[in-house]
């Protein structure tokens, strides 16, 4: 685990803080990024939420009332920026430019990643940033800098911690995981509420991404791989990139497979979006490292550029092959 006293003082002196989260966003980034503005302003400061790209709005719950920026300030002096679940500068997609030299904290659980910021706190074994977040939480309270963790917070963490362990079913979960989850349900966390809208609910745009996600899965390497290839054109009748995000666990479901790939064309024509997983030993996240991204063991992403998703995803099991 991080140094959780270095990194509370570091946050203490973040006064005028503006949270980060990475592009395409998800619970664990946005839960994070709401927990973490909650103890800033629990401690006396102010803070402001930013992603590269608006929260879906499967995850607006966990926003609440607060609104995200639209655009970063034009200056950011006097600002501190905090990124939080953002493993490497690729992943601030297009406030990269802006962002990058001026990172003051990286609060994170990614492993395999680029380091940016002036201080990094990286916590590799925790399962979600939101378990780093209720570690601060924790200490902040024992130390008396704060009175109480608010409901808004415990449930962002609640829903970082649930969404980054497919409802605490991934290898990352640890007895840990399941005391934090538990301390926070003593606090009030309504579980199986936010479980549900996380995991239960679909927009009827995202089943109708599955059904064509079902259509176009492919297996390689005596189907030890799984693949799906999503082109740009499959976004004719609607669909967004963000209606596929669940079209991963399709691939990962099918019987047999050792790795999953999903590649999505992105709205940029020539870049195409990876997830790849693994229900095996194999480090999925080294196989993204070679294509530039990051992740975890087990879970991981890059971008590449290339002429269609199928040459991408061609590309990414052959590098798989190589491992498997
Ligand atoms: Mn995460």
């Amino acid at each position: 685990m991080i140094d959780i006293v270095s990194l509370l003082s570091a946050v203490e002196k973040c006064k005028n803080a503006i949270i980060v989260g990475h592009s395409h966003p998800d619970g664990d980034c946005v839960g994070s990024a709401v927990a973490l503005a909650c103890l800033i302003e629990g401690l006396g400061g102010k803070a402001d939420i930013i992603f590269p790209e608006k929260t879906p709005r499967r995850l607006e719950f966990l926003l609440k009332n607060r609104k995200e920026l639209e655009a970063l300030p034009e200056n950011l002096d006097g600002y501190d920026m905090i990124c939080v679940d953002v493993a490497s500068p690729t992943q601030m997609a297009s406030l990269k430019d802006a962002l990058v030299e001026n990172v003051k904290l990286r609060i994170d659980h990614h492993d395999v990643g680029v380091p940016y910021a002036k201080q990094e706190f990286v916590a590799p074994k925790a399962a979600a940033t939101g378990y780093i977040m209720f570690e601060l939480f924790k200490y902040a309270l024992g130390e008396g800098k704060i009175k109480e963790i608010p409901m808004e917070a415990a449930n962002a963490m609640f829903g970082a911690i649930s969404s980054d362990t497919g409802c605490f079913k991934y290898a990352n979960v640890t007895p840990a995981t399941h005391v934090t989850a538990a301390r926070l349900i003593e606090i009030g966390v309504n579980a199986a509420e936010i479980n549900r809208l996380l995991f239960d609910t679909k927009d009827e745009a995202v089943l109708k991404a599955e059904g064509i996600a079902a259509n176009r899965l492919e297996t390689f390497a005596d189907g030890k791989i799984s693949g799906i290839a999503i082109e740009l054109w499959e976004y004719e009748n609607g669909l967004t990139i963000s209606d596929f995000e669940t079209a991963i666990d399709i691939a990962r479901s099918i019987r047999g497979a050792k790795c999953a790939v999903c590649v999505k064309a992105s709205p940029t024509v020539g870049v195409f979006r990876a997830s790849l997983r693994a229900n095996c030993d194999i480090d999925v996240s080294k196989v993204a490292a070679h294509f530039g991204g990051g992740g975890h063991v087990r879970a991981a992403g890059c971008s590449i550029e290339c002429g269609s998703a199928k040459e991408a995803l061609d590309m990414i099991v052959k590098e798989i092959e190589k491992v498997i």
